[in-house]
């Protein structure tokens, strides 16, 4: 392990861009096509590759099966990852049981790999019956205080402040062993609440990581009308925390940067802002059509940085895959995910009644003759709202 450039983070001896400070360079463990080059640990890469690609594979098939059945009118709204897997993918394998979570819009995942059943997932992306928070959040926006990931925050950047916070009250009460983990998007670093955290992080050096999923677009605007900074990175540098930019196609890197950003936080030596550089393949979201905005060419040209073929090429070469054994995967993972939204799907709607529950410890006589004139009108079937 060496320091890299006396910024206080700890990499793998594999950053490309060697000449460049961290906040400039790009840090990479797989080559752009995932051949040949090696993990600085290679005994960690059967493992952590494997698991990985299962996990980033499991992704990939739910957000292409709930992007249908939003289509289907089965599911009210839906923000894919497809492309940028590898960030939440290698997040979810660095973290530890006591770390919380507090994801922007394309981090649910994490949930997953910490534990999650996929069912009751799914029941927070249906927000039917199932739903721990009764169908009240707007459909995927998931949380688990079990896995300990607070809801996406649609109000950009206001997760940010809240993941900063947490931190520091870990740190106030003692618990040395927790560390959070903060996501914002390449727009969210527009908003306020960005600054905020990032500040209030530095000066009181709070255990927190804070990455931004730069997948190059905040819905049509892209970077060059976000920011006229050389890279989201060096904005921390600014704030005095210590910032690298990685390769966010790049699930091993991903992994590595953060276990390390988390392992300064533990060691009480303070935050770290990481630029996780990728992609949005897909559309903002099931409300979105991005062939307004961007070129086929350019989205193919990204496509073959993809972190699902990147991983899958370098597990082929390191002998741990091959076509038969992903496709046998494949199936099982098909499966797995229909299986969930089935066990999902037969929950049904949430009670209408159940809109009355949990503000009053007793009804107001106001919502009582709005809840009898509700329950005295027919059943109509759910509708389901866009959003975003
Ligand atoms: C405070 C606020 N402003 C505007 C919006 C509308 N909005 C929803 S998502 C989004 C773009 C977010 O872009 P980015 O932070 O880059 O994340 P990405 O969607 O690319 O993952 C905007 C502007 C919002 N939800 N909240």
């Amino acid at each position: 392990m060496s320091a890299a450039h006396g910024s206080g983070v700890v990499l793998p001896p594999r950053d490309l861009a060697a000449d460049l400070p961290p906040e400039l360079g790009l840090y990479q463990v797989l080559c752009d096509d995932g051949s040949a080059r090696l993990v600085s640990e290679p005994a960690i890469l059967p493992t952590l590759g494997l698991r990985a690609y299962r996990y980033i594979k499991l992704l990939r098939l739910l957000d292409a099966r709930m992007i249908l059945l939003q289509r289907q009118g089965r599911v009210g709204f839906y923000g894919a990852c497809t492309g940028q897997e590898a960030t939440p993918i290698g997040t979810g394998l660095a973290v530890t049981e006591q770390d919380w979570v507090f994801p922007a819009l394309r981090e649910s995942s994490i949930m997953l790999v910490r534990g999650m059943p996929l069912a009751p997932y799914l029941c927070q992306v249906f927000g039917n019956r199932g739903d721990i928070l009764k169908g009240r959040q707007m459909p995927s926006h998931m949380s688990s205080r079990a896995v300990k990931q607070v809801s996406w925050s649609s109000c950009i950047a206001t997760q940010l402040p809240q993941a900063v916070g947490v931190a520091w009250a870990a740190r106030l009460r003692g618990d040395r062993d927790v560390a959070t983990v903060g996501f914002i998007g390449d727009g969210g670093t527009s908003e306020p609440d960005f600054h905020n955290a990032l500040n209030f992080a530095g000066v009181y050096k709070v255990p927190c990581v804070i990455v931004c999923q730069n997948n190059q677009f905040a819905i049509s605007v892209r970077p060059d009308r976000q920011t006229a900074s050389a890279t989201y990175a060096i904005k921390g540098r600014a704030y005095g925390v210590p910032s690298l930019r990685v390769d966010g196609n790049d699930v091993l890197a991903m992994y590595h940067a953060v276990s390390q950003a988390l392992a300064r936080a533990r060691r009480g030596e303070g935050p770290t802002f990481i630029e996780a550089l990728t992609y949005r393949i897909g559309a903002h979201s099931t409300s979105d059509d991005p062939s307004r905005y961007r070129s086929q060419d350019e989205v193919d040209a990204w496509a073959a940085r993809d972190p699902l073929a990147r991983l899958r090429a370098h597990l082929v070469y390191s002998g741990l895959l091959d076509d038969e054994r992903d496709e046998l995967l494949e199936h099982e993972l098909t499966a797995e995910i229909s299986a969930a939204i089935t066990e999902a799907e037969a929950h049904g709607p949430p009670e209408r009644a159940s809109l009355f529950d949990d503000v009053y410890a007793e009804l107001p006589w106001h919502l009582a003759e709005q809840k009898a004139e509700l329950m005295a009108l027919p059943c109509a079937p759910p509708t389901h709202g866009g959003g975003h």
